[in-house]
């Protein structure tokens, strides 16, 4: 059975604090349980005190065999933001502005050249979402239609993929991003919302998981993201979105930078488990021993 384990962001000491909680020890060089596996849901990097530790105790894991791991948007950035750009010369798929470089900034600062190259390769090891048969994980959002697209989840990260994935015009550019940054609707002019770094935004990220008509803008915002505004949601978003069935297996999710005193589920079958470590909150497990219907008891959660 599994121990899923959201996004961590250099918050090794929050990490190992879980992990003891869970019941996990270190022992010949990694951290295991007798009895269970860790599935961590992407974002290692970035933001906290101890990336270099988070990467370690993660990959030990993943290398002993006793957790799993997916690509967050964060590595999936890093390796965009280290790829040359095949189509302009001397730039990179991500391009080196003022606000990528503040994103890297604190893995730059704590890792040296050759920690970063060797974390970067793991990175492309990392596959992009997991079916493990009772449950599902992926970073931002399940859809089957763009993974199809998108082709097998363990699919090399090598730079042609990176190309097509990176580039604004890359042709897997946008199922990509539906997987590891999740859906966004523009909103109706006239309507902005202020984020939580205190920029104006035009676009809100929706409720993916949940059927979209008969919306507004209002009640398929996520909850993160309060929208004043009932206008109807319209046709391209109601056509292009893929609702997760409410019978199918359970999926985990990192990413949204959740908020409150105490996890919540997103819907009965769908967990967030980013509950924004590195911005006032705490790291987030849910223990998973093979229930369909996710119980809220069930989570774990360490301050960092
Ligand atoms: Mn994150």
């Amino acid at each position: 059975m599994y121990d899923l384990i959201g996004d961590i962001h250099g918050h090794a000491g929050a990490l190992e604090r879980l992990l003891a909680t869970l019941g996990y020890a270190r022992d010949r060089g990694a951290w295991r349980h007798p009895e269970r596996r860790a599935v961590f849901l992407g974002d290692f990097i970035d933001r906290g005190p101890r990336i270099r530790d988070t990467l370690a105790i993660v990959r030990g894991m993943t290398d002993a065999g006793t957790a799993l791991a997916v690509m967050g948007n964060h590595e999936l950035n890093a390796l965009a933001h280290a790829t040359a750009d095949p189509d302009a010369p001397g730039e990179f798929l991500r391009r080196h502005t003022p606000k990528n470089l503040r994103q890297l900034q604190a893995t730059h600062e704590q890792l040296s050249p050759g920690e970063l190259a060797a974390a970067l390769a793991w990175f492309r090891t990392l596959p992009l979402w997991l079916d493990l048969g009772g449950l599902r994980v992926v970073h931002a959002c399940w859809d089957d239609r763009r993974m199809q697209r998108v082709g097998p989840a363990d699919r090399p990260i090598d730079d042609a993929f990176l190309a097509a994935a990176c580039s604004p015009r890359g042709d897997l550019h946008e199922p990509v991003e539906a997987i590891l940054k999740g859906k966004e609707a523009r909103l109706p002019p006239g309507v902005t919302f202020r984020d939580k770094d205190g920029a104006d935004r035009t676009k809100t990220r929706v409720r993916w998981y949940d059927p979209p008509e008969g919306h507004s803008f209002r009640t398929y915002a996520m909850a993160a993201e309060p929208i004043d505004s009932d206008v109807p949601l319209p046709e391209e978003v109601i056509a292009a979105a893929v609702p997760y069935a409410s019978d199918a297996v359970p999926v985990f999710v990192g990413h949204y930078w959740l908020s409150g005193a105490r996890p919540s589920l997103l819907r009965g079958n769908v967990a967030c488990l980013d509950w924004s470590v590195a911005r006032g909150g705490f790291l987030c497990a849910y223990r998973w021993d093979g229930e369909r219907t996710l119980d809220p008891a069930r989570f774990v959660t360490a301050a960092p």
